[in-house]
């Protein structure tokens, strides 16, 4: 028997939420794919929601017609869905980890258009923030606001850079063109180090002093999480990202 167009919708739409209510029945929800394992290319147990929408549901050339996007891991539930602030929390067991960065992968997103000024500050010998996260291709200011010189330096990894020695009230800038960490150093002050971490996405956030993080306007849909703390192997896992569903990253 053959549906009125509209009736197919909704079975389909009907389907996903059934596929999605099951997978929160069967505890599969973000809070599952914490990171359990602690080799270097260990990846979390991944959600199959792409799988059962792919081969059951929603069939890439089915969405097509129905004008939704075939990208299964960005926007998939979220077709017609508002953006979402995504809270969460990062611990190391049950403790808060305050240095620390998260992000979703989002290969079909726009690319960077850098409206705003990202800082680095220097002031009382220190790097503020600690920890900056910004999206690849970002020009970051690094101004000296300090009572004395700085000379500001990357080479271990990430993005090799060497600012020189800068006076007070002076700024440079660098541009982290490649995804990675970058550790900083200051060849004045050996106390003083910090990080930048780029990831390319728009949906990332550092991790504040408590531990909790926010990904800002991030459409619903299913996603591939990271998240990076210094001396461990970055996370990998399994985000379902919709309204009021936070997200707990936990190393073990
Ligand atoms: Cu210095």
């Amino acid at each position: 028997m053959k549906g009125h167009p509209n009736t197919t919708l909704l079975s389909i739409w009907g389907m996903v939420a059934l596929a999605t209510v099951g997978l929160a029945a069967r505890g599969e929800s973000l809070a599952a794919f914490d990171g359990r394992c602690i080799l270097a290319d260990c990846v979390a147990p991944r959600s199959n929601i792409p799988d059962i929408l792919g081969r059951r549901a929603l069939s890439a050339r089915r969405l097509a017609r129905l004008g939704a996007t075939p990208d299964f891991r960005h926007g998939l539930l979220g077709a017609g869905s508002t953006a979402v602030d995504v809270k969460g929390t990062a611990r190391v067991g049950t403790r808060p980890q305050a240095t620390a960065v998260v992000w979703l992968d989002a290969p079909n997103a726009p690319p960077l258009a850098q409206q705003t000024k990202i800082v680095l500050h220097q002031r009382n010998l220190t790097f503020l923030p600690h920890v900056l996260a910004v999206r690849t291709g970002t020009i970051v200011d690094f101004p000296n606001e300090d009572r004395v010189f700085h000379n500001v330096f990357s080479f271990k990894d990430g993005k090799p850079f060497d600012l020189g020695i800068y006076p007070v009230g002076s700024m440079k800038q660098v541009t982290f063109s490649e995804s990675g960490v970058t550790r900083l150093f200051c060849n004045i002050h050996p106390n003083m180090g910090g990080y930048v971490v780029s990831v390319d996405s728009p949906y990332f956030s550092a991790v504040d002093e408590n531990g909790t993080f926010t990904l800002a306007a991030v459409p619903p849909g299913s996603y591939t999480y990271h998240a990076w703390k210094p001396g461990s192997p970055i996370l990998t896992g399994a985000a379902v990202i919709q309204s009021g569903s936070p997200l707990e990253i936990i190393w073990r």
